[in-house]
């Protein structure tokens, strides 16, 4: 299945795509995996960029193949309403200068169907935006998305602000979106990074288990 996806992405054929995720699905196919899978696809779709074989068309025609297949996925990622465990609330977007938000929108999708309040800010956000939100809602935790390196730059300056305005103790920092890494993380300051929406869930229930207003949860609960 990996490769034939991966070639559908690389051929821009949206239909071979959409069929190949339905046959995957219909064979009892992990949809955590298959989105993993389309991921690898993308990354193959940026390298081509990358070495000038590709154009921005095609990166936008691939987000379109993309989109295609997670709305066929999603209602098989989601979580039952009657499954769901209380979560707590989530201030989210793509920093300041990075419009990439496929990633961000799955993992968005994903924490709200396992209970968590998010508050999406969208793309290109101004770090006073993400302190702004994080005040008004008393959000516990700060999700960023990046795929550009220049979204490092703004990252740290959001969690300078945060730290300015006596919120970074009180601020579970998570990050994630292609070009984050470990060493990213510590360079911006954050507190976890991840590309597994799987794992960023248990990161932040695990986070939100340490605060004294979700700690009394009974372990049954998580
Ligand atoms: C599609 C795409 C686009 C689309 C985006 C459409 C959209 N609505 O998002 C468009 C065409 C708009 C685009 C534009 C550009 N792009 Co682009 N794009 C891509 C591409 C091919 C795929 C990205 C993607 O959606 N992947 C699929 C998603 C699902 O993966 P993901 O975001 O990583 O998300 C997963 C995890 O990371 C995680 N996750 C995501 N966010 C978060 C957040 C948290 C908190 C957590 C815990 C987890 C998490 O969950 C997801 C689930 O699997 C990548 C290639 C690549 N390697 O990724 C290039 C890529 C990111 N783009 C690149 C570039 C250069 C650009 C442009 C500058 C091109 C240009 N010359 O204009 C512009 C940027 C404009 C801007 N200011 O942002 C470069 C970035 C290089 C760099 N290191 O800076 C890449 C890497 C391509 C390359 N190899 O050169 N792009």
């Amino acid at each position: 299945m990996e490769n034939e996806l991966k070639a559908a992405f690389l051929g821009m054929k949206r239909q071979d795509a959409i069929n190949i995720v339905k046959e995957a699905l219909q064979s009892n196919g992990d949809p955590i995996a298959i989105l993993k899978v389309c991921r690898k696809a993308m990354e193959a779709v940026g390298e081509r960029f990358e070495t000038g074989e590709f154009f921005l068309s095609e990166l936008i025609y691939a987000a379109e193949v993309f989109k295609a297949v997670t709305a066929i996925l999603e209602p098989h990622l989601l979580t039952a309403p009657g499954e769901r465990e209380a979560g707590g609330e989530v201030v989210f977007g793509t920093p300041l200068g990075d419009i990439h938000d496929l990633g961000k929108n799955i993992v968005i999708t994903l924490m709200r169907s396992h209970g968590f309040t998010v508050h999406d800010l969208g793309v290109d956000v101004q770090p006073e935006k993400f302190i702004d939100q994080l005040k008004k809602t008393g959000s516990p935790i700060l999700g960023m998305s990046a795929l550009i390196t220049p979204a490092f730059v703004s990252m740290r300056e959001t969690i300078s602000l945060l730290e300015k305005n006596g919120l970074r103790e009180n601020t579970f920092v998570i990050i994630g979106g292609g070009v984050t890494t470990e060493f990213a993380r510590k360079e911006v300051g954050a507190d976890a990074q991840t590309l597994d929406p799987t794992a960023a869930i248990r990161l932040c229930r695990e986070y939100l288990r340490g605060m004294p207003a979700y700690s009394d949860q009974k372990p049954n609960d998580r």
